[in-house]
């Protein structure tokens, strides 16, 4: 008998588009799908729940955040409506450097007290896996207070983290004038001592005018390889430095924002099947013009991913669901490409695309089930919830959960 049965359910199951079943139930064992089909052929299980006709998609991804971060920067929001760039308060020592300084102020649990309001929020519409970056660190000890942060909340909450390394994303004043000495330290002793502390699940870096070099990148990726460790890229979001086809050489999980990414950068994620990592919080919120090149990646086949980015600068951005919908009305992404881009394809970004992000039998029961008519209202009900239950790993949950008390 298995574990758990949902029944009275409508099946996104996200293979090959919304690979929608009607009338439909889903079983769980160990933790793990273990049968879908016809509601008519289920059989009992341990416990049963009915779906009363709702929608069931896989647990969502928010497969880009900056979620662990102390401080905010609505400052320098005023300034930028006021006509200041983001590329000018960050050359002023203000931008990333502004977040730097107030999380190198703060302990794990100064961290988890400031970070815990974002993710309860995005655990509140179906999240069930979460990337989360460093990078407001960037000494050895900082970067490991924040990705200790970020391990410690796939502890306490129900919520699978995904850590990335982004020591790379801004030169610490200990270094100015020296980058590339930065970027030694880094490939010598930060990266490799927090990899042997099991903190790091991947590596990235900013490769732009404002933060690295695609030599400095480069070097980067090397050290990842050398400690087995797979690479993406903030790349190609203010300018074109070429970093898409860089971590596409790497055989990248994922490129992520692309505003200006070009043909060769498409045609060498296309050859490596590395995926697009949409972020159109940091679009808006940035007020950009220059959109993705939605059509050209789609014609080369590459898999296209959406994510909050959620951070203090860009994209204070806490809701997946509003990302879909900005991902749909600013860039005319189809909603059935927007759920896709925040499960199969969010789940390709993080190398967990066996495990993760489509309803399969063998892979991990982390469902998300929604007051919904249609999948497309995902994506179409700005600012509105429609979620009514989440399982993680097969154990059902409330969508609201607080932060557990210790
Ligand atoms: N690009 C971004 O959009 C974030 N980091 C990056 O490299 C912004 C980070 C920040 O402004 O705090
Ligand atoms: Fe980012």
């Amino acid at each position: 008998m298995h574990d758990l049965v949902i029944v009275n359910v409508q099946l996104a199951t996200m293979v090959d588009g919304y690979g929608a079943i009607h009338d439909a139930a889903i079983a769980v064992q160990g933790g793990r799908i273990a049968w879908l089909g016809a509601r008519a052929d289920a059989a009992p299980a341990a416990q049963t729940i009915d779906g009363g006709g709702a929608w069931l998609t896989p647990g969502l991804i928010d497969c880009h955040t900056h979620i662990v971060h102390a401080g905010n920067r609505s400052d320098e929001f005023e300034a930028r409506l006021d006509g200041a760039s983001y590329e000018e308060i960050a050359r002023a020592g203000g931008g990333i450097m502004a977040t730097v300084r107030a999380t190198r102020a703060a302990d794990v649990d100064a961290l988890l007290r400031a970070s815990a309001p974002r993710v309860l929020r995005l655990l509140a519409e179906g999240v069930t896996t979460l990337e989360i970056k460093s990078g407001y660190g960037l000494t050895l000890e900082s970067e490991a207070t924040m990705l200790r942060a970020a391990r410690r909340i796939g502890q306490l909450l129900p919520v699978r983290v995904a850590t990335t390394f982004l020591g790379a994303h801004a030169l610490p004043p200990e270094f100015a004038g020296r980058a590339d000495a930065y970027i030694d330290d880094l490939c010598a002793t930060m990266l490799p001592q927090l990899a042997g502390e099991g903190l790091v699940d991947a590596v990235d870096a900013f490769c732009e005018r404002i933060g690295f070099t695609s030599a400095q990148t480069e070097r980067v990726f090397c050290a990842a390889a050398r400690l087995g460790l797979p690479v993406k890229l903030h790349a190609e979001q203010l300018s074109d430095q070429g970093g898409a086809a860089l971590v596409a050489r790497f055989g990248g999980l994922s490129a992520d924002h692309l505003e200006h990414l070009t043909q060769d950068g498409i045609d060498a994620m296309a050859g490596a099947g590395t995926v697009a990592v949409l972020l159109p919080g940091a679009y808006y919120f940035l007020r950009e013009t220059v959109a993705p090149p939605l059509a050209a990646l789609r014609a080369a086949g590459v898999p296209l991913a959406v994510a909050t980015d959620c951070n203090p600068g860009t994209s204070p951005l806490t809701s997946l669901l509003l990302a879909m919908n900005m991902a749909c009305t600013l860039w005319r992404m189809t909603p059935a490409e927007a759920l896709a881009g925040c499960t199969v394809h969010a789940a390709r970004a993080l190398g967990l695309h066996d495990d993760i992000g489509t309803l399969e039998v063998g892979k991990r029961a982390d469902f998300a089930l929604w007051d919904i008519a249609r999948p497309a209202d995902l994506a179409y009900a700005m600012g509105l919830n429609p979620c009514r239950l989440v399982v993680n790993g097969g154990v059902p949950r409330a969508p609201v959960v607080s932060w557990p008390r210790h």
